[in-house]
């Protein structure tokens, strides 16, 4: 018995779907959220980040903060001016653009405690676009003709 049309269109899209990029939302540290004392480099070590994903970082509004830095700036602990932080206690950051992407908390020991995030983010994936067809139908040929030798018979 031939499979279904409905078993084959399932098989397909088990086979498709996974490599169709879905925006996906990380919270940062799980449920320890954005606070001292949690290894972040080692919660970022397993995890794949993608442009269009989201970094939701929760702590206590007024224990902690998060400010986006660049490397040196992440390497020395060093706060920008506290105008650039975020503060409301569930910020959401959306990563727009491929790279490194460093952030630090702002209050004083914090960072140099540990708590500090850098990520790569990765290029996002587009699905696949279909290849061209290498063949052209002929008009006089009355048939299809690789596209190189379109000229030639025409
Ligand atoms: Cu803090």
């Amino acid at each position: 018995m031939a499979p279904s049309p409905l078993i084959m269109l399932v098989v397909i899209a088990t086979i498709f779907l996974p490599s169709i990029a879905m925006a996906k939302e990380f919270v940062v540290g799980d449920d320890h959220g954005w606070t001292i004392g949690f290894n972040y480099a080692a919660w970022a070590a397993d995890k794949t980040f993608q442009v269009g994903d989201t970094l939701v970082f929760n702590y206590d509004a007024g224990k902690h903060n998060v400010f986006k830095v660049n490397g040196t700036l992440f390497q020395s602990c060093t706060v920008p001016p506290a105008s650039e932080g975020l503060h409301t206690g569930s910020d959401s950051i959306v990563l727009e653009t491929p790279g490194r992407k460093w952030y630090i908390c702002g209050f004083v020991g914090h960072c140099n405690a540990g708590q500090k995030l850098v990520i790569t983010v990765q290029p996002q994936n587009l699905p696949p676009t279909p290849a061209p067809s290498p063949l052209q139908h002929h008009p006089h040929f009355g048939g299809w003709v690789p596209k190189k030798l379109f000229r030639i018979f025409h």
